[in-house]
């Protein structure tokens, strides 16, 4: 389907004009003006509720935004990507990660291919494998059970699976302890290697290309440990395993492929935590609750797949995000879990979202006229309310938040729920509501510095915030959550009109270092520029220190 650039459709232009008018209002008076307001802009799927009502649009603004995506073709695009079409044209391939929590029986036909029965056989083996592990039936050349596993990744082979091991500690194995190293940064690999026994000790190797220079180094290292312990190469089989597409290039490492688990090229790798990619998660808390992350990302796969555009919350949340990029201008995205099980929640994120869709060039190959991705950052709350919501509440930009909690606690510790929920409600009131002149003129009043000091008691308020709310955090809510950004940032590469699924920027790092890394030892540096030249022999001459 051939689309005319964004900034020239009519929907565009109307969604501009509507700002114009409503852009200024404060979301205080809509609310005002609308006593159904919270009912009309609240969403639900199940026990999961996205309020948009806390952001500067109307009802209006919603419908201006779903005219705007079915303009943009992204309900065709949608069902383009489930139907197994080469959507990520820059790499001619397929973007089927919801074939691999497809709970469904339909079939999903890639080239021709049912992928299903393939997508099924791994996840069994995988299981066969979970269970050895966490039973203590696979046993380690000294002929123990294993105690230690340690995921060897990066990027997207490391931060999802880390993400949702992390959210899901509650349901850790009470022997296993799944430890991740992703940097290449030796210090990684040394620190969560102090105090591990290699003869009970499993090293994962999580690789999609198995080519990524940063993985191999590490897991190279491992095997040095492993070996230095008195294991023979025989034993090798015993403490590595390899999540991976590259038979070849695992074969070549030394693990025995009887150990790996294989994917395909139509999983991206920010999207592969669905995949053998999960293998950490899935012997951290075990094979049911890996198969429930699965059911609740399937849950929103089949919510976005069918619900209208108007109450479909990934779309509405990607199109909440298209008004303040692409009409506000905001240069940010805030993601504030208040729930400290999600702490990696936001870096997962910003891969997620800013790998994605931090492009400039068009599916036509041509240079967008508008932004696209915004720049994603985090922290759980409240411990971001005690360091840079300073800059939300007060500073010059404007940044959407998303605020994300569950009802429920998974600890015992009585009274800090909802003290921590207290936190969520008060800062999105906040934000919205904010103090205004005669407020912060009162609270200061008496004081003899007053007429100086009440404007720095002033907030604007109708800073805009998503809060999402559901009942706990499971492996089934958090599937769902995940498969919720997901698709979001699905939808708003689709308006924008950018490939979501490749990463040249990324592929581009790959090459770089291995090319420079020689130069760091010696020889001549007058290919650098004299920055980079000057950097390197200031590096030389201290490395070179006593
Ligand atoms: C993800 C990116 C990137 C990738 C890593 C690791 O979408 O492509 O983050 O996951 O570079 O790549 P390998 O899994 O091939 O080692």
């Amino acid at each position: 389907m051939h689309l005319p650039p964004l900034t020239e459709s009519p929907e565009y232009a109307a969604l501009l004009a509507h700002h114009a008018e409503i852009a200024e209002v404060p979301v205080l008076s809509h609310f005002a003006d609308d006593p159904g307001r919270f009912e009309a802009l609240s969403f639900r799927l199940d026990d999961l509720l996205v309020d948009l009502s806390k952001h500067r649009l109307t009802p209006k603004t919603l419908s201006l935004l779903v005219a705007l995506a079915e303009a943009r073709g992204v309900p065709a695009r949608r069902d383009a990507m489930f139907a197994g079409e080469h959507i990520n044209t820059t790499e001619d391939r397929a973007v089927l990660h919801t074939a691999l929590r497809n709970q469904s029986d339909r079939p999903v036909v890639l080239d021709g291919v049912d992928v299903m029965p393939e997508v099924r056989a791994v996840l069994d083996r995988v299981e066969a494998f979970v269970e050895a592990v966490r039973s203590g039936a696979w046993r380690g050349y000294t002929g123990q059970a294993i105690t230690d596993v340690v995921s060897i990744g990066i990027g997207g082979s490391d931060l999802g699976p880390v993400m949702v091991t992390e959210a899901l500690w509650p349901d850790h194995h009470p022997r296993l302890r799944v430890h991740y190293v992703s940097n290449v940064d030796g210090g990684h690999l040394h620190r969560t290697l102090q105090g591990l026994d290699p003869a009970r000790t499993l090293f994962i190797v999580a690789s999609k290309t198995f080519t990524t220079i940063e993985t191999l180094t590490n897991a190279a290292s491992a095997k040095a440990w492993l070996l230095a312990s008195g294991a023979g190469d025989a034993d090798v089989a015993k403490h590595f395993a390899a999540l991976s597409t590259n038979e070849a290039g695992v074969r070549a490492f030394g693990i025995d492929p009887v150990n790996m688990f294989p994917f395909w090229d139509w999983v991206g790798g920010r999207y592969s935590v669905w995949s053998a990619i999960g293998t950490p998660v899935a012997l951290a808390v075990g094979m049911d609750r890996f198969r429930a992350l699965l059911a609740g990302a399937h849950a929103m796969d089949e919510h976005f797949r069918t619900a209208p555009l108007a109450s479909n919350l990934p779309v509405l949340m990607a199109l909440v995000g298209v008004w303040y990029v692409n009409c506000f201008g905001a240069e940010g995205l805030a993601v504030l879990p208040y729930d400290q099980g999600l702490h990696r929640l936001p870096a997962y994120l910003q891969q997620a979202d800013m790998e994605s869709n931090g492009k400039t060039v068009g599916l036509d190959g041509q240079r967008v006229r508008h932004h696209t991705g915004p720049i994603v950052f985090g922290e759980p709350g409240t411990n971001g309310q005690h360091a840079f919501y300073q800059l939300i509440h007060q500073g010059s930009r404007l940044i959407p938040c998303d605020f994300i909690a569950a009802a429920k606690a998974r600890h015992p510790v009585a009274g800090h729920h909802p003290l921590l929920l207290a936190n969520f409600f008060a800062q999105t009131e906040a934000l919205m509501v904010g103090r205004g002149p005669e407020a912060a003129k009162a609270e200061v009043a008496g004081r003899p510095d007053a007429g100086t000091l009440w404007p720095h008691k002033v907030f604007a308020g109708s800073q805009p915030t998503t809060s999402v709310l559901f009942k706990t955090l499971d492996a089934y809510s958090l599937g769902r959550l995940i498969a919720l950004y997901e698709h979001k940032i699905f939808v708003q590469g689709v308006i924008w009109g950018v490939n979501s699924f490749d990463q040249w920027g990324v592929e581009l790092g790959k090459v770089l270092a291995k090319r420079l890394q020689p130069a760091l030892a010696a020889g001549d540096l007058s290919a650098h520029d004299p920055s980079t030249a000057g950097l390197i022999e200031w590096y030389r001459a201290l490395a070179a220190e006593a």
